[in-house]
């Protein structure tokens, strides 16, 4: 505590100064109301992370017009009303991608907790937090979403809330082009709609394997139905997915693409789509997706449940020699009474080399290391964490394979495509003040590709040894969370001004947005009607509309939310 200075004024001048200070306190009155109104997050606000920092990290904010406030910034606990770091904006920087000329604002010596706003002149930002823990809240919801993204079974109240609903989507499904029925009960709905694909599963699968693996996150208090059992939530969640997965491989080996109906319902609760749910055609992206993913969940689940582990391990061997049988196969398309999402994909290089590389790590048999060697130049330099490019993943899975030699030939490949991979992405993150690796496209679900980045950076700080790229990941966070040209945090129910309208047919159907959902964020190429007729014109960083029926700028998606997930178990 602090010690009271004696006062240097006699009794009556500090009742006078007292009540001189009250007086001016009253005259004050209008200009904190004018400051909560200049508080509103306009264009012209300054963009910060609305959830705030660990006390280590880096803390920027962005002013988007470089014209528009003093030279200097403070950055002001709210609390107090004390301010707690001063400092100079930088330079003009010129963001062509979101039409503006920043300045920014570092603040990162600031470490003390507290909920704080960056001022300057009459400017101000959103109020943001510095502590420990700041994303803990966020964390689990991004995996709660995906218990409530769960199809085939009854969403209760307990767990659930508003979204509770009966079972969904169960019962046989048609295979496409015969009379043959099956049961594919199980899986998550994918995005807004309700259709099951395989290769995004399998992206959202090894993002949660990645943040359980490399992380060593575990919990059993996500708030999902098996919490509180002794057995991890992670690990859990992932099940639900990995035993559908099962179900959709045929006995040959080869993957069905997805199960889906003919066409997408309006915005129903999942159990009023009733029409027949149609199983499309075996595709190699989703053998390969589906043989890698396995092989990884045979080593990550062999501990708690041994069984299935070797079952998955048996299905992806068995997806392994479906591929070999089938190479140079066409892609995925729809076919022509079936118009769902198509994924389609017409390189599978980088799909073989995944699944050979988690093969092989899983086995250590020779003739997947053939495979991944193979299919090292065409694949795993097709870089990408996503549903369509899968090569980092493959690149990840030889870096982290202790029965290659750190001089293995195909370890150091991998080693020099990953660095060549994050050098890129730091190039283009330092060009852009908001600190998205975006220049003037910004494509459909563009914050996948943010999330991506900086769930690489810091995967790769730990396996270059570089800790400097783990602190530059707050910089894709911060984008998404609210230092972006949009002023939106992209997570539903968090920040200060948050989507309240998303593409998703729960929140549609029950009129309130589930929280915990990252939309996918501007896209120039303006792939729906709404987008077309309101963001005409518009910067690249700003195609971005809070608006139900834009499913190109604001739908959710489990392949979308994922990488977020780990993006913030990396952060950490
Ligand atoms: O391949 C081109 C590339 O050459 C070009 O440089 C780039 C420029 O934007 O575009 C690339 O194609 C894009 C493609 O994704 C691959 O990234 C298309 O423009 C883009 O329209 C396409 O968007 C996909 C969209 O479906 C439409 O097919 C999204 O990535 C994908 O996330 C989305 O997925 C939907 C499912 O179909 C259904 N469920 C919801 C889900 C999310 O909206
Ligand atoms: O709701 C659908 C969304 O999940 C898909 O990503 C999107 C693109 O395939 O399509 C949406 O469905 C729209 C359809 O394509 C066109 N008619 C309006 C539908 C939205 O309600
Ligand atoms: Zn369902």
């Amino acid at each position: 505590m602090k010690k009271r200075a004696p006062s240097r004024f006699p009794r009556r001048r500090g009742l006078a100064l007292a009540l001189a200070l009250l007086l001016a306190a009253l005259t004050m009155i209008p200009a904190l109301a004018e400051q909560e109104e200049m508080t509103t997050v306009t264009d012209t606000t300054i963009r910060v992370n609305q959830l705030g920092f660990l006390p280590g990290a880096i803390k920027t904010a962005v002013l988007p017009d470089a014209e528009a406030a003093a030279d200097s910034f403070r950055v002001v606990n709210v609390q107090t009303g004390e301010t707690a770091f001063e400092g100079q904006w930088s330079a003009p920087v010129d963001n062509p991608g979101a039409g503006e000329v920043n300045r920014v604002a570092d603040f990162t010596a600031l470490s003390g907790p507290g909920r704080y706003r960056v001022l300057s002149g009459d400017l101000a930002s959103p109020e943001f937090d510095v502590g420990e823990g700041v994303y803990d809240e966020l964390f689990t919801a991004t995996i709660k979403m995906l218990y409530l993204q769960r199809c085939c079974v009854e969403l209760d109240e307990e767990h659930a809330g508003t979204y509770a609903h009966p079972v969904c989507h169960s019962g046989p499904a048609i295979v496409y082009g015969t009379d043959e029925k099956i049961d594919v009960d199980g899986g998550w709905h994918d995005a807004g709609d309700y259709g099951r694909y395989i290769v995004s599963g399998a992206k959202t699968v090894a993002d949660i394997l990645l943040t359980y693996e490399a992380y060593g996150v575990r919990s059993d208090a996500i708030g999902i139905p098996e919490s509180g059992d002794g057995l991890d939530d992670l690990l859990q969640e992932v099940k639900f997915e990995l035993d559908w997965m099962l179900k959709m491989q045929r006995a040959d080996g080869g993957v069905y693409h997805k199960v889906t109906g003919a066409g997408f319902p309006g915005f129903l609760m999942p159990e009023k789509e009733i029409g027949d749910m149609i199983v499309s055609p075996v595709s190699n992206a989703a053998t390969g997706d589906f043989a890698a993913v396995m092989a990884w969940a045979s080593r990550v689940y062999a501990a708690d449940w041994p069984e299935e582990a070797a079952h998955y391990l048996e299905a992806a061997e068995l997806a392994w020699s479906y591929l070999d049988a089938h190479r140079g196969d066409p892609g995925f398309k729809n076919p022509p009474d079936v118009v769902t999402g198509e994924y389609g994909d017409e390189h599978d290089a980088d799909e073989y080399f995944w699944a050979a590389a988690e093969l092989l790590k899983a086995t250590g048999k020779d003739v997947y290391r053939q495979a991944a060697s193979e299919f090292m130049e065409d694949g795993g330099k097709r870089r990408g964490m996503g549903w369509e490019d899968v090569g980092t993943y493959g690149i990840l899975a030889v870096l982290t394979d202790d029965g290659l030699s750190e001089d293995d030939a195909l370890r150091q490949a991998a080693k020099a495509e990953l660095q060549s991979t994050l050098d890129d992405a730091l190039k283009l993150i330092k060009a852009n003040p908001y600190g998205a690796d975006r220049e003037m496209t910004y494509e459909w679900g563009s914050n996948m590709g943010v999330a991506n980045t900086g769930a690489l950076l810091t995967l790769g700080a730990g396996l270059l040894g570089d800790d400097s790229l783990k602190a530059r990941a707050q910089h894709s966070l911060d984008y998404l969370l609210g230092r972006n040209a949009t002023g939106y945090c992209f997570v539903t129910g968090f920040g200060t001004l948050s989507p309240k309208h998303p593409h998703h047919r729960p929140s549609g159907a029950r009129h309130q947005a589930m929280p915990g959902m990252l939309v996918g964020g501007p896209n120039n190429g303006l792939n729906d009607p709404t987008a077309m007729s309101v963001l005409r014109g518009k910067a690249p960083a700003k195609c971005y509309v809070d608006n139900l029926n834009s499913y190109s700028t604001n739908e959710i998606c489990v392949y979308w939310n994922s990488p977020l997930t780990l993006l913030l178990a990396g952060i950490k």
